[in-house]
């Protein structure tokens, strides 16, 4: 397989990047709108999440996905929305989604886990995964431990479902770059979350615009559970704690709700601005379908310089 368009029935191979509070039916239906494969988050209330699929359904014919972040408590009701709106394509992260995959299957949905390692890539395709996403931790939010570069093609030589790469993409180049490395396709967020389509708060949005390449900083790391972000109060206050006084519960109050602060309030000083490595480089505010584009053009000039 040349690339992962066919299998997922778009244009591009494009995949835009699940990111829990922010990418809604808008983000979501402007990528599919433009070529990719738009992603709803279907972390959140149950209720929420219902809605914004039915506002993609009604804003577009083309296919989009939902994303399933497998630590939410409300997982098995999210699950079942895949079946009740016969949405065409399923990622999943954060943990591993064995459980559901028969049910997505016979309704004929396309399954696509986020894998941070080989071993569960291998589990994944036994259980009949349609792809992996294989995410290096150059990614925004929950992240494994390998980076890109290593992780893609040591998948791509252990499995015979398509790789679509993630974590550090944010540009033609890293497309070009994820294909040299055996993938058929890429996942990105941290680039479409600076779209004029996505709902974000702009404070979060100016924060990504602002950063350099060394911004991002990774918590968590003494609980299980890093999440790369962009450094602020916050993250001073947690790598702080963490440092004198690990498994305290201060950790986990200071965590709770600290998204949806940066996300929804806009406060980027005390809340979690989840971003990737790449945010570096994202500093321009474009439309889903001018970021594609530009994307595309770039990764075909690449290309041509190899001919
Ligand atoms: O899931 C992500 N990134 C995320 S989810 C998220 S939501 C959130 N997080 C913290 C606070 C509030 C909300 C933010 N970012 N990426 C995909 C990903 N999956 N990265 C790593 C993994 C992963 C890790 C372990 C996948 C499977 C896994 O398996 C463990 C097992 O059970 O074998």
């Amino acid at each position: 397989m040349k690339n992962i368009a066919d299998l997922l029935n778009i244009k591009y191979p494009i995949i835009q990047g699940a990111m829990a509070w922010i990418s809604d039916s808008s983000l979501a239906v402007a990528v599919s709108e433009a070529g990719g494969l738009g992603i709803i988050s279907g972390y959140g209330p149950t209720e929420h999440v219902r809605s914004e699929i039915e506002k993609a359904k009604k804003a577009t014919d083309k296919p989009f996905g939902l994303n399933i972040m497998l630590m939410a408590d409300n997982i098995d009701e999210i699950a079942n929305l895949i079946v009740e709106y016969d949405v065409k394509v399923v990622t999943t992260g954060a943990g591993n989604p064995s459980k559901y995959m028969e049910m997505w299957k016979n309704n004929g949905t396309k399954v696509i886990p986020v894998v941070p390692s080989v071993a569960l890539a291998k589990r994944m395709e036994k259980y009949g995964a349609d792809a992996v996403i294989v995410e290096g931790m150059e990614a925004g939010g929950h992240i494994g431990q390998l980076t890109t570069m290593s992780l893609v093609p040591q998948v791509v030589d252990s499995v015979n479902i398509p790789v679509i790469a993630a974590g550090g993409i944010g540009d033609g180049r890293g497309i070009a770059a994820s294909f040299m490395l055996g993938a058929v396709g890429v996942q990105m967020g941290t680039r479409f979350l600076v779209s004029k389509e996505c709902t974000v708060h702009q404070n979060y949005k100016d924060r990504v615009l602002k950063a350099k390449d060394i911004d991002t900083e990774v918590t968590g790391m003494s609980t299980g559970h890093p999440i790369r972000v962009l450094r602020n109060r916050l993250t001073r206050e947690y790598l702080k704690l963490e440092r004198v006084k690990p498994n305290s519960e201060e950790l986990e109050v200071l965590g709770k709700g600290a998204l949806r602060k940066a996300v929804v309030d806009g406060d980027v000083e005390n809340g979690s601005v989840m971003a990737g490595q790449i945010a570096g480089m994202v500093n321009k505010e474009q439309t889903c379908k001018e970021i594609i584009e530009e994307i595309m053009k770039e990764f075909n000039d690449c290309l041509a310089r190899f001919k």
